[in-house]
């Protein structure tokens, strides 16, 4: 771990490395790791009880959401649950329990750009929820998370809204509306509220 491609590091406001990192002892880089084994990640925000999540592009499908926890290993490149372009297998996340599984996942891929979890109450039915951008799905894709017995939290997909272009972002604004970046050409900047 001498890099930090592939993680999700954790920094103080001014760049320092807290002293509560898992990694810390080793120095330099690997001590600013949080978590590691991701691919590519482009989405990643704190739900209401202070848990973080971020999302991640998969190689050929295989998206996934992650509960970001202290010093885990999510597994890439050794276990995911999409294959390489080339074909080559990847090995399943199910195959190997070392490596912490995705809360959810997603073949065939959305290609998840863009997170938030609203917090607003403008969309009363979406409090608490996940709004993912999707570019390959063209949609925007809402997360409904649910606890569990055992302390952890379930998150999956609970509507797809069809958009027509590739989404690349979202984000909510200080009144509750939804905003929504398209990507390529043409795309739009929109500001959403309820009808
Ligand atoms: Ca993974």
């Amino acid at each position: 771990m001498t890099m930090n491609l592939g993680k999700v590091i954790r920094l103080t406001e001014n760049g320092a490395i807290p002293a509560d990192n898992p990694f810390v002892g080793q120095g330099g880089v690997t001590g600013q790791i949080w978590s590691l084994g991701h691919r590519n990640p482009l989405g990643i925000d704190f739900d209401a009880s202070g848990q973080l999540w971020a999302h991640e592009m998969g190689p050929k499908h295989g998206d996934e959401l992650n509960r970001i926890i202290r010093g885990e290993d999510y597994g890439y490149p050794a276990v995911s649950n999409g294959n390489h372009y080339s074909g080559a297998p990847i090995p399943d996340h199910s195959t190997n329990p070392a490596y912490k599984s995705p809360a959810a996942y997603w073949v065939p891929a959305i290609s998840p750009a863009g997170f938030i979890i609203y917090d607003g109450s403008m969309f009363s039915g979406w409090t608490g929820n996940g709004l993912i951008g999707g570019l390959g799905a063209r949609a925007l894709v809402r997360i409904r998370f649910v606890p569990q017995a055992d302390g952890s939290t379930a998150a999956m997909e609970a509507e797809r809204y069809s958009w027509g272009k590739r989404v690349r972002e979202v984000e909510e604004g200080p009144d509750g509306a939804v905003y929504i970046l398209e990507d390529k050409s043409g795309g739009r900047l929109l500001k959403l509220t309820p009808g």
